[in-house]
């Protein structure tokens, strides 16, 4: 059995983190995933406060374990949702697409333990000094809103970087890639794609077998014009957008073209206009399957890796 010191810090039972997926994280997988021994994220994206608390009691009525919500920053609901944590007494807020400075004090007041997603050296090394609990440094291999660097690069800089335990994030679907993220210093892992998958994930099921169905190139990145770079599968809208963006179309239409684009794939599936957020890892993401066996899993496969590769240490 993989323990690590993130598993004694939140009291967690594996080291796996389950990626705030904006309009798809919600109470229900959340509570799945920490039920089954994870931390379960639920993602607040876009949404105002009180969808984030219905959640919050939604996950907290199916799980007494440890529940985290993600907030991300850009989102113009984020001062909501910043209270709405600590009114509803949520043990681990995560956050990303920003910087969460503003909030950390009032967080860190109440006992919230504080892991903010960093995409570079210099932001870990501000959020170690304002108080984190523990970082997620997640590289470009990964769905919705990326950095610049991929987790090969991130991980190990981050490590040298600060003395809090840090979660490797970006391309990690199986339990190479959890031994994998051990090895370049990391004490646990968090994953988003592979939950697509999960039997409690409720995406509509077209987004769920386009996921399984992914190949190696499947995904891409669009909105770096706009400096919002996604990634997401190269579907119809995905191309049609980016042929937009290089193409020269003003920023305002561009922006109204991927306005509710990730609704239309969540809830309806809508091959034309959705944006079906996913990392490169996809490819690997070959059957649905309850997010507790998910974790098991790749916790089970990366044992013997970790093992072996000691091995070869003469
Ligand atoms: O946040 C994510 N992934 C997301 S958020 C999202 S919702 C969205 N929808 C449309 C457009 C944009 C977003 C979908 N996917 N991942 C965590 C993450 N955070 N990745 C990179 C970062 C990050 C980037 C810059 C964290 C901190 C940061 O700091 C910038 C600064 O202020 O210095």
């Amino acid at each position: 059995m993989i323990k690590s010191e993130i598993c004694e810090l939140l009291g967690i039972k594996y080291p796996v983190f389950q990626g705030g997926m904006a309009w798809i994280a919600d109470g229900k997988l959340a509570a799945a995933v920490s039920e089954g021994g994870g931390l379960g994220i639920i993602a607040a994206g876009n949404a105002p406060g009180a969808y984030v608390r219905e959640q919050v009691k939604i996950a907290k009525s199916l799980t007494q374990k440890p529940i985290g919500v993600n907030i991300m920053l850009m989102s113009p609901f984020a001062d909501e949702v910043a209270q709405v944590v600590i009114e509803e007494k949520v043990e681990v807020v995560t956050t990303g697409a920003g910087n969460p400075s503003k909030y950390m004090n009032a967080w860190k007041e109440v006992g919230i333990k504080v892991i903010p997603v960093v995409a570079s050296v210099a932001m870990a090394k501000l959020m170690t000094r304002l108080g984190a609990s523990a970082l997620i440094a997640e590289g470009g291999e990964s769905g919705g809103h990326v950095g610049e660097l991929t987790t090969m690069v991130l991980v190990p800089q981050i490590c040298d970087a600060t003395d809090l335990p840090v979660i490797a994030a970006g391309g990690i679907a199986d339990g190479r890639g959890v031994a994998a993220s051990f090895m370049l210093g990391a004490c646990g892992v968090q994953m988003g794609t592979r939950f697509l998958s999960a039997y409690e994930c409720t995406i509509h099921p077209s987004y769920k077998e386009k996921i399984i169905k992914a190949t190696d190139l499947c995904t891409m990145v669009t909105g770096k014009r706009l400096g919002h770079p996604v990634r997401s599968l190269r579907t119809k809208f995905a191309r049609d957008y980016s042929k937009a963006e290089y193409g020269g179309m003003p920023d305002e239409e561009l922006e109204a073209l991927a306005t509710g684009a990730l609704r239309l794939a969540v809830q309806e599936g809508d091959n034309e206009k959705g944006c079906f957020l996913a990392g490169q890892i996809a490819a690997m993401v070959r059957k649905e399957q309850p997010a507790v066996e998910i974790i098991k899993e790749v916790m089970e496969e990366a044992e013997p890796i970790l093992l072996r590769a000691s091995q070869w240490v003469k």
